[in-house]
């Protein structure tokens, strides 16, 4: 393996000019018991997670995962030390969820992730299937990005090994999300393309008309001056 060697005196031993990027998955599946549960009110079990979006055992270089979850909680502050970075509890509603990914490296700063737990489905999605005994999923990718990390970090990050022997999938069908909303990227860049021209072209036009008007003015005042009337 051929590493930079650009380690000037002021880079803290960082690789000068390295980037390396490690793409994520994070959020939570929630499951509706059907029912309220009659001794604490409970309706949902519910994980919140964070994996990795390839095949790739991160606790290479993720230290800890902290979830910090709403104060209604007992101990709301939970610690992960070790794949899979993931928890599960029981409650009745949603909240939003902090989670701070810590690496091995103390010079890495930690990377922090807001997730609002999703226990209900949205109204758009109401009319489908009852969702009772079915899992509701709602997870975002993101990316951590090193910049000009350490050497440390870099053996670290690079040293990655595969969780699974098996095929390594999500829930949600990221590649189409991202021809998707692509896709209407492109229309919407289209359409404002079409309004910028389409109120260029007014724009033209009513400048046409006061150009008009101003002659019209300067002809008539010219002629107000040599007549005097
Ligand atoms: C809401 N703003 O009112 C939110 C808060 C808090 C949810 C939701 C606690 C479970 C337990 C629980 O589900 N809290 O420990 O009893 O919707």
């Amino acid at each position: 393996m051929s590493l930079p060697t650009d380690f000037g005196p002021d880079s803290g031993g960082r690789v000068k000019g390295l980037v390396i990027v490690k793409p994520i998955v994070y959020g939570n599946i929630a499951r509706y018991f059907g029912k309220k549960r009659e001794e604490d009110g409970h309706t949902h079990q519910w994980t919140v997670y964070v994996k990795p979006y390839a095949n790739e055992d991160m606790s290479a270089y993720i230290k800890k995962v902290h979830f910090k979850l709403h104060e209604s909680y007992a101990n709301p502050n939970r610690i992960v030390t070790k794949p899979p970075y993931e928890l599960t509890e029981t409650g009745w509603g949603e909240f939003e969820i902090v989670i701070k990914i810590y690496f091995h490296d103390p010079n890495e700063r930690p990377v922090t992730l807001y997730h609002i737990l999703k226990l209900f489905q949205s109204p758009v999605a109401e009319g489908a299937p009852p969702t009772v005994g079915r899992a509701l999923v709602s997870e975002s990718y993101e990316e951590i990005v090193f910049q000009e990390p350490t050497q440390l970090m870099q053996l670290l990050l690079n040293s990655v090994k595969p969780i699974t022997n098996g095929t390594w999938s999500h829930d949600t069908d990221f590649e189409d999300k991202k021809e998707k909303t692509l896709e209407k990227i492109i229309s919407s860049q289209t359409k404002v393309r079409t309004e910028i021209s389409e109120l260029k072209e007014k724009l033209g036009l009513a400048k046409e008309t006061i150009a008009k008007f101003k002659d019209e003015i300067a002809k008539l005042q010219s002629h107000q001056t040599v007549t005097g009337v």
